[in-house]
């Protein structure tokens, strides 16, 4: 392609690219050509690419600041962005060469990849989504920057204790030096908190006082697939205003000075580890304001430097906020046009209500951010003052459009008055936005009907959209199933498929084909061979690679209901054992295995991991399953385990209790790969089973409109386990019986599911085992078909793509065009 011409690098050759990477380890890490190992060829190669890609990164920038097109920003607390090499030079196309380069040298590339380090500034599906939406903007060629957090501490690292608890371990990735960042010290904002504000008439307001907090940038190149255009994701970390407070200092109290300064800079040091769950702590609050300040300081001062109006920064400046998490940057930029700005407010109301854009990532009650009053007063003195005025005048409008109906008030306002006084964040993102949407259809479906009804009332209904999520291509098949990519390109004659992924339809023409069908299963086997490897090496377990694998990896949550699938393990660990050897000799050998964190304090999720581990332990060590079913769970998930273990699956389980799951994406990473899916009928499992064929996909269980009633019953009209599912019944007893450990041990889960069961296990108990049977009929009775399904499944992922998901953002939410470099 011609872009590649003006493109560094890329022209090189082998030699080039050899004699740069010595360079490296000679003059920046000043070591010895001849005395360096892995880690030290990874850092020295990075160092190489990071060159090629600041040079695009700044002829991308450059094109922005002439042409200033409008702009996109995706403000977002977490990019669960994994490793970036091997990403970085397939999106260059300097792959080859620089595997060659490595070579020369005398190292094998997978082992330099694999000494970079993730980086996990994410907790799961959230994160990892705005990190395959810098992916597929920058290989739109759309001008979208990202603007994150720039933790000290990521993802912790999760351990498996000897008794089978999760375990935290910290997670100082920064410890390593990170070739991917470009400091920017002279890109510096001051954050100011607490202190005092006051009302001026008109509206307008002063803050001062209180505590500032320096906000230093860190640039992170985002390059795109076959094009020069790089983007950028722009983290912010917090740096004490003054080294010392100097008043404390000369007063001789040497110790609070130093507490100040340790204070801010406690800002950026750790991502919570929560996930759809809200904790309401202070820092976190204080995290988030920081990071909206200082982004919209920065958004602020760019929209300045095109010398247009302020009336015109929304035809200019588009805001996505990822989540609630961001929502202060609303009254944020209220602030800076009526006080800073002298903006009149009614016309600033205006400008920002044509800004931003809310998406809402979950309807799960315990997850909707509420911040106290009290703590905002402190914090946020004049943000409180300018949420009082908005909710003021907002009110009134309701009150005109529905008179009388002071429950429904009540409901919209921006505070909850009962429990403590609380500022309802999802309410005032509505409010601030022009444009609400879901990340799958039934998830969108219920953000309109259930948890912002009263909004659509009020708005009505065009406010209210929905952007079916999607994952990168690039990550999600070609870099992490090279066999499959390799066939895919070889059978439709070209790459083009990664930037079109609607061109796989063109895997149909082979659904029959017996030599296809050969390098189909191939491709396949040779994935579970590489994951049965690391499983050797890791956890010293050998798995064989012609079972079934099953996989479920993600966060360990109730909803998900990682319960059910252990729970099916057991029935089926008793089914085997109560067999003769002629019938176990015929059952389908099963793999299962199962990886994902536990937040820290959510114990019932940590009784989960722990009855996993446990439950595989009985099983892997007894002779009478050996070969027909072996359970593991495999420790610390993360992006670069997900792309060993997606490749590897015959089926993967999506099955939480149904209209809990807003989207799911890894659903769409394993379906891609070629694995089926059994699932319920939630989230995006809905849109796949359309795509595929529901005949390619196994669903069970009851269906969204059911769960209140059922869970009405098991409140009020309780029906036993027993009556409801013997074979629950039974397993439920086993489990009860010690031979996994205490009975006492896990009986506030049985508990759980026994009485109360909110996420229906005992409802779906039946129908899953059926879906498993269905499942192992399937795969045993006609293999052809099985790979005919699996072909299938690939083939009509289209529509997943990551690329399709942010142009419908830029068409139909950001009004931004791509830009060609
Ligand atoms: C929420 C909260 C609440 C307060 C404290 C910490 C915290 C951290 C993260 C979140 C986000 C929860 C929402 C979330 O992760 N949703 C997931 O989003 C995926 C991408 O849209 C989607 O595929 C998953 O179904 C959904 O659970």
């Amino acid at each position: 392609a011609t872009w590649k011409a003006g493109l560094r690098g890329v022209d090189s050759d082998v030699p080039e690219i050899t004699k740069n990477i010595v360079h490296h380890v000679q003059t920046t890490l000043a070591r010895q050509a001849y005395n360096i190992d892995d880690m030290g060829a990874y850092q020295a190669t990075a160092l190489a690419v990071r060159e090629d890609l600041i040079v695009n990164w700044n002829e991308t920038q450059l094109t922005y600041t002439k042409k200033s097109p409008k702009r996109a920003y995706y403000l977002s607390l977490e990019f669960l962005m994994g490793r970036t090499l091997d990403n970085a030079l397939l999106n260059l196309g300097m792959k080859d060469k620089f595997s060659e380069g490595v070579n020369k040298l005398g190292f094998n590339m997978e082992d330099v990849l694999h000494s970079e380090r993730d980086a996990a500034l994410g907790n799961g599906g959230l994160g990892r989504l705005a990190a395959c939406y810098v992916d597929s903007s920058a290989t739109c060629e759309l001008p979208v920057w990202g603007y994150g957090l720039r933790y000290q501490y990521g993802m912790f690292q999760q351990l498996i204790a000897p008794d089978g608890s999760q375990l935290e371990a910290p997670d100082p990735w920064l410890d390593n030096s990170n070739p991917w960042e470009i400091p920017r010290l002279d890109v510096t904002v001051d954050v100011r908190f607490g202190g005092h504000a006051e009302k001026l008439e008109g509206n307008r307001g002063i803050w001062s006082g209180g505590q500032e907090v320096l906000a230093i940038a860190y640039d992170c190149p985002i390059p795109g697939s076959d094009t020069k255009s790089t983007n950028n994701i722009r983290f912010w970390s917090a740096r004490p205003r003054r080294g010392f407070d100097l008043q404390s200092f000369n007063a001789g109290n040497y110790e609070r000075a130093v507490e100040t300064s340790n204070s801010a800079a406690n800002i950026t040091n750790v991502l919570y580890p929560n996930d759809n769950h809200y904790a309401g702590k202070t820092l976190r609050l204080q995290q988030q304001y920081f990071w909206c300040a200082a982004s919209l300081s920065d958004i602020m001062r760019r929209f300045k430097n095109t010398g247009k109006d302020i009336s015109e920064f929304p035809n200019l400046v588009a805001i996505q906020l990822n989540d609630t998490h961001p929502t202060l940057a609303i009254p944020e930029l209220m602030r800076i046009l009526v006080d800073e700005e002298d903006v009149e407010w009614n016309a600033a109301w205006d400008i920002v209500t044509r800004t931003f854009s809310y998406t809402n990532h979950t309807v799960l009650p315990e997850a909707l951010e509420k911040w106290p009053v009290q703590i905002f007063e402190q914090l946020l003195p004049r943000h409180l003052q300018i949420i009082y005025d908005l909710n003021w005048t907002f009110l009134q409008a309701v009150a005109k459009k529905f008179p009388n109906d002071v429950a429904k008030m009540e409901r919209m306002s921006l505070i909850e008055e009962a429990n403590g006084r609380q500022i309802r964040m999802a309410n005032l993102a509505v409010l601030g936005s022009f444009k609400v949407n879901g990340v799958a259809e039934l998830h969108s479906e219920l953000v309109r009907t259930t948890i912002l009804k009263d909004f659509v009332d009020f708005y009505g209904i065009s406010k209210f959209a929905n952007v079916t999520n999607g994952i990168t291509p690039r990550r999600w098949l070609d870099q992490c199933n090279p066999s499959l990519s390799a066939l895919i390109t070889e059978t439709l004659g070209s790459r083009a498929w990664l930037k079109d992924l609607y061109l796989l339809k063109g895997l149909l023409k082979y659904e029959d084909d017996v030599a296809f069908h050969k390098k189909w299963a191939a491709s396949k086997a040779n994935n579970k061979q590489r994951l049965a490897a690391y499983i050797k090496s890791t956890l010293g377990v050998t798995v064989d690679p012609r079972a079934m694998f099953v996989i479920q990896v993600k966060r360990i949550h109730e909803y998900k209901r990682q319960s059910l699938n252990i729970l099916g393990v057991i029935h089926r660990y008793l089914t085997i054992k109560a067999m003769t050897p002629e019938e176990r000799a015929k059952v389908n050998p099963r793999v299962v295995l199962f990886a994902g964190k536990a937040a820290p304090g959510y114990w019932m999720a940590k009784l989960i991991i722990r009855l996993i581990v446990n439950v595989g332990k009985v099983i892997n060590s007894d002779p009478d399953v050996k070969g027909v079913l072996t359970v593991l769970f495999l420790p610390d998930y993360s992006v670069s385990l997900a792309e060993l273990l997606i490749p590897a699956s015959d089926i993967s389980e999506h099955i939480s209790t149904a209209g809990t799951e807003a989207s799911g994406t890894s659903n769409m990473k394993f379906c891609l790969n070629g694995g089926l899916l059994l699932g319920t009928v939630d989230g995006a499992n809905i849109e796949i089973a359309e795509e595929v064929g529901e005949d390619n996909v196994f669903f069970f269980g009851h269906l969204t409109p059911a769960v209140e009633e059922l869970r009405y019953n098991h409140r009020y009209n309780p029906i036993p386990v027993q009556e409801k599912s013997p074979a629950l019944a039974a397993v439920l007893d086993n489990v009860m019986s010690g031979c996994y450990g205490e009975a006492s041990i896990w009986e506030p889960f049985i508990n759980t599911v026994r009485q109360g069961d909110y996420y229906l296990i005992s409802d779906d108990f039946d129908s899953y085992l059926n879906a498993q049977a269905m499942v192992d009929e399937a795969y045993t009775k006609d293999p052809k078909e099985w790979i005919k399904k699996s072909i299938n499944t690939t083939a009509r992922m289209g529509k997943f793509s990551s690329d399709r998901a942010i142009m419908t953002y830029a068409e139909e939410i950001w009004n931004i065009e791509p830009v060609k470099i």
